[in-house]
């Protein structure tokens, strides 16, 4: 066929082409491998040079041709496709929105907000204070001397201040209730949740860990004030009743006289729970405040006393939840926190709590 007839062919082939595919077999047929526009261009090889001259830019021309004219028809219909969706197709407000990937509640936090809510019954504020601290809070008001093993550099993390100070990672959060003594007027009942810096790392260890401290100052407090407010917060930490607690004698520089608190655990279906007295484990350490502390802090001791008591939040999140491995609470895991995590909307409700 002649490029002129060809061209007016394929002309229409194009225009008549209703859709993507129709247009791309037209052009298949006309300017691929084998097309018709291509089979005319392996001819002009074969023809004398004055015929190739006379038909050469005939056949390239009506290859331009073509391949505009596809393109352009393609253009046209893709602009129509997309008229078309955009009259069909419409976005519906009124469906839900795709879910988005949602956080969960570190058992640690979750443990701090019970921790929070039960001694919130119990009368006792919140305190913080900050976690880089100065030798004189974290150490020297605690009756903690120079030469206890406590300020060993393998045991802490020391670090420069200001005007040629040296500060500390704190190491408990008792210098936040120093802090509470030397700002306010007793009475005084808080707790302190939060992260303490220790140098040590093993299975049970974290270099980083959380604690919780409470005090209470008041005239006249005595130790059954301490084992009283400690079995309530057991009692409604754990939910439930028969949480017994051992108390043994034990020392702290600041405090005298010092208990080590046990709880009593048993047997039921295989698991160790606690409640009960089959066995004991160790779970905080109390006293009543040293004299000395309170002085340190510009009070009288004779006139106000004090007990105080410490524990671990990550050990009590084990504890409490069966958890086994402590180093698992900051490894990050997501799929641990998926296990363990709590939802925002788990508040503590704490059903066998202080008031129920
Ligand atoms: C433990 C033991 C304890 C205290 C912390 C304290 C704070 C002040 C004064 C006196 Cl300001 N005492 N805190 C008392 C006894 C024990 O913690 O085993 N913690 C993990």
């Amino acid at each position: 066929m002649n490029p002129d007839d060809l061209k007016q062919r394929l002309t229409d082939d194009i225009a008549s082409a209703s859709d993507l595919a129709a247009l791309e077999a037209v052009r298949v047929a006309a300017i691929g491998k084998s097309g018709s526009v291509t089979a005319l261009l392996k001819t002009l090889g074969a023809m004398d040079a004055d015929s190739r001259a006379a038909e050469g830019p005939k056949i390239h021309s009506l290859r331009e041709c073509v391949t505009a004219a596809i393109a352009e028809r393609k253009a046209a219909l893709e602009d129509a496709e997309l008229d078309r969706r955009l009259k069909t197709e419409h976005v519906d407000l009124s469906l839900p929105a795709r879910e988005s990937p949602r956080g969960s509640v570190h058992p640690v936090s979750q443990v701090m907000d019970e921790l929070a809510e039960i001694f919130a019954d119990l009368g006792f504020a919140v305190a913080e204070g900050p976690e880089i601290e100065d030798d004189w809070h974290n150490f020297t008001a605690l009756n903690i001397p120079e030469t206890h093993p406590a300020r060993d550099m393998h045991d802490t993390f020391y670090m420069a201040g200001e005007h040629d100070t040296q500060m500390v990672l704190r190491t408990h959060t008792s210098p936040v209730q120093i802090r509470t003594m030397m700002s306010e007027k007793p009475p005084i009942r808080i707790i302190a949740p939060g992260r303490v810096y220790r140098s040590d790392s093993d299975a049970t260890h974290t270099p980083m860990f959380h604690q919780i401290e409470g005090l209470v100052i008041d005239r006249g407090i005595h130790m059954g004030h301490l084992k009283w407010t400690l079995e309530t917060f057991l009692r409604a930490f754990f939910e439930r009743d028969d949480v017994v607690l051992r108390m043994r004698p034990s020392y702290f520089p600041f405090t005298e006289p010092s208990a080590e608190v046990d709880v009593g655990w048993s047997i039921e279906k295989g698991r160790r729970v606690v409640g009960g007295s089959e066995g004991w484990m160790e779970v905080l350490g109390s006293g009543m405040v040293h004299p000395k502390v309170i002085a340190a802090c510009g009070l009288d001791p004779a006139e106000w006393q004090g007990f105080a008591f410490g524990t671990g939040v990550d050990r009590l999140a084990m504890l409490k939840y069966g958890m086994d491995d402590l180093r698992a609470f900051f490894d990050g895991d997501l799929r641990w926190l998926k296990h363990y995590g709590f939802s925002a909307f788990d508040v503590p409700t704490l059903s066998g709590g202080v008031g129920a």
